[in-house]
């Protein structure tokens, strides 16, 4: 976590100019890693033998108490609170010099909060074969996603297969009843992360969502942030619970 390591410029620690985001006592806030503080522990790093470094989070911008870079909100700007674009190039050339390698964070499952289920904005919205109605929370909105609550009537769904491997024959969708024209999922909430049960029906139902079907502005974005990470240099990216992402995303 880029924020919780060294904070090599100070001036950025408030890049909002808002009460909600840095304090060095707190831990919710941001504390002010950086990039810079990160290549000025590079002789430290080195001297360890340390040759790879995985950056957690997203790199884009986040909202302003988004210390682990896990609530992106624009996957075209840096966060200002990490680096400019020139401090990251500088730092992994830096890197890239020692015979040091890099790995910047993808997040494309954990957006900002920005979006809420209709009557569930307070509490976890339960699991709906049929989807629910979207709605933003505030005036904000993301840019480059967009959720729909239109109903398609039909929608192609995955194949399924059962432990031995082999193809589930007949009708295993009976559940599904179309599904919405959204960017999103929207059978509801995930809970906690550690409640297994519904994790798995959770993956289970996510899974089969995104992989019935390309969304095309959801992939041209998933490329786009890709991109976005190679233009600071960064040759090799972890994609944040790839499975929730269509297998075309990748190429
Ligand atoms: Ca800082």
């Amino acid at each position: 976590m880029l924020d919780r390591f060294v904070n090599g410029d100070p001036t950025n620690d408030d890049a909002n100019g808002t009460a909600w985001e840095h304090d060095l006592t707190g831990t919710q806030l941001r504390h002010g890693g950086d990039i810079k503080g990160l290549q000025d522990t590079l002789d430290y790093l080195g001297g360890m033998g340390i040759k790879g470094i995985y950056l957690a989070g997203s790199p884009m911008i986040n909202f302003p108490w988004g210390a682990d870079g896990f609530s992106p909100l624009d996957f075209t700007l840096l966060d200002p609170h990490f680096a400019t674009i020139d401090a990251w190039r500088e730092c992994i050339a830096e890197m890239h010099s020692r015979g040091m390698y890099v790995v910047l964070d993808n997040t494309m499952a954990t957006l900002g909060d920005l979006i809420g289920f209709e009557g569930y904005l307070n509490v976890s919205a339960p699991l709906s074969f049929t989807e629910h109605n979207a709605m933003y929370k505030t005036s904000r909105q993301y840019h480059d996603f967009e959720f729909s609550n239109e109903m398609l009537p039909k929608c192609d769904y995955p194949r399924f297969y059962d432990d031995s491997g082999y193809e589930v024959v007949g009708n295993n969708t009976e559940y599904f009843v179309g599904c919405r024209d959204s960017d999103f999922d929207q059978y509801g909430d995930i809970a906690a992360f550690n409640i297994y049960p519904e994790v798995c029906l959770a993956v289970i139902i996510v899974g089969s969502d995104t992989n019935r079907r390309l969304v095309a502005t959801a992939n041209q974005q998933v490329r786009f942030s890709t991109g976005s990470l190679t233009r600071v240099e960064a040759i090799c990216a972890r994609k944040d619970r790839a499975f929730l992402l269509h297998s075309n995303c990748y190429a």
